[in-house]
């Protein structure tokens, strides 16, 4: 089934309204600004014209209205409504602005807005094909880059200038674009879980957590390696190994049938029995056109994992003062097991 079908079936409203740019690709494959009127009979793609050309060629199929200074988007779109009869119409109610929605209420009298609850969000947590295709192209290119990098960084560098290395890399290797922003961390900057590199320079001891992913196709990959710098002793050694223990008791827990929250636990329990409050975020999440989506893997979430889920797995250890480490992959769930779409090794790599 296509994801426009499977979106129709899923409908509880006569039409919908469609303004998340993942959800435009993912239905329409029109990766424009805008927005879509959806209803049974009707497709359209609603936007200016700087993408109506665009529109046609990557959504030949779908119909076509453009905004001009007469008519904006609340008049197309109450035209649209009006045209089909539809008395109840989806909305992106966890997307819009406030402004944007007080702006189609008005322009909407008699209409009732039912927000779109997730719907297609709910539906791409399971990825066909061509979608897991892309996701394991793009954790090929980011878990090559990082292999290939490795002999180039050194200690004397800063965090800022192994995010190039590295991003470059990637878009060498085929990535359109970086999946999320760069996360490089070195040294006390590791206890920062989302640290932005800075101009530190890596000096020998130091771990290094790298969290980057590549984009093809609009699809993500995600991983993190943490790599130390000059020999790794003492506590830093102790919280690597914990992380990397506690990453493969997440991994193995993974199977279809299962509950994320059980997941999360186990690798929680681990980590918490040794370092007490350090791993405050969640295992993991879904990953696809965005990248942090449904399902989550997190503490009490009683989600259960489907063939078909891409999910991280992401354990941590934090501590302010003395540093931090992460690491992660991204994997598919299938009825006969995971599979790791990421092959770098995980074992402490000293540069
Ligand atoms: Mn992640």
């Amino acid at each position: 089934m296509n994801h426009l079908e499977a979106f129709l079936n899923a409908m509880r409203a006569d039409a919908a309204l469609v303004h998340r740019p993942e959800n435009l690709r993912w239905l329409a494959n029109y990766t424009g600004e805008g927005c879509l009127f959806i209803c049974r009979e009707a497709q359209v793609i609603l936007t200016d014209s700087r993408y109506t050309e665009q529109a046609r060629r990557e959504a030949p199929e779908w119909g076509l209205e453009q905004v001009d200074a007469q008519r904006k988007y609340p008049a197309l779109i109450a035209e649209q409504i009006a045209s089909h009869g539809a008395k109840t119409v989806h909305v992106e109610t966890d997307f819009l602005t406030y402004d944007d929605y007080r702006r189609l209420e008005s322009a909407l009298a008699g209409v009732e807005l039912v927000p779109m609850d997730g719907i297609p969000e709910k539906l791409r947590e399971v990825k066909d094909e061509e979608e897991l295709a892309c996701i394991r192209r793009a954790a090929a290119i980011a878990s090559d880059a990082f292999m290939n990098i490795l002999p180039s960084i050194h200690a004397g560098m800063t965090e800022k200038q192994v995010q190039r290395v590295l991003e470059f890399e990637m878009l060498e290797l085929g990535s359109e674009g970086v999946a999320f922003d760069t996360i490089a961390a070195a040294g006390l900057n590791g206890a920062l879980p989302h640290a932005t590199p800075s101009d530190h320079v890596i000096a020998n001891g130091e771990l290094l957590t790298l969290d980057f992913g590549a984009t093809v196709n609009g699809y993500r990959s995600d991983m993190t390696r943490t790599v130390g710098f000059g020999k790794i002793t003492g506590e830093l050694r102790q919280i690597y190994e914990t992380v990397r223990m506690a990453q493969q008791l997440g991994l193995d827990a993974l199977a279809v049938g299962k509950a994320c929250g059980e997941v999360d636990r186990v690798a929680r329990d681990y980590i918490d029995a040794r370092y007490p409050g350090a791993f405050g975020h969640s295992l993991g999440h879904g990953v696809g056109l965005y990248i942090h989506e449904q399902p989550r893997v997190a503490s009490g979430s009683a989600a259960v994992l489907v063939p078909g889920n891409v999910v991280t797995v992401e354990p941590g250890v934090y501590i302010p003062g003395v540093g931090g480490c992460r690491i992660e992959d991204t994997v598919i769930m299938t009825d006969g097991g995971i599979i790791n779409t990421i092959a770098a090794p995980k074992h402490l790599i000293e540069l």
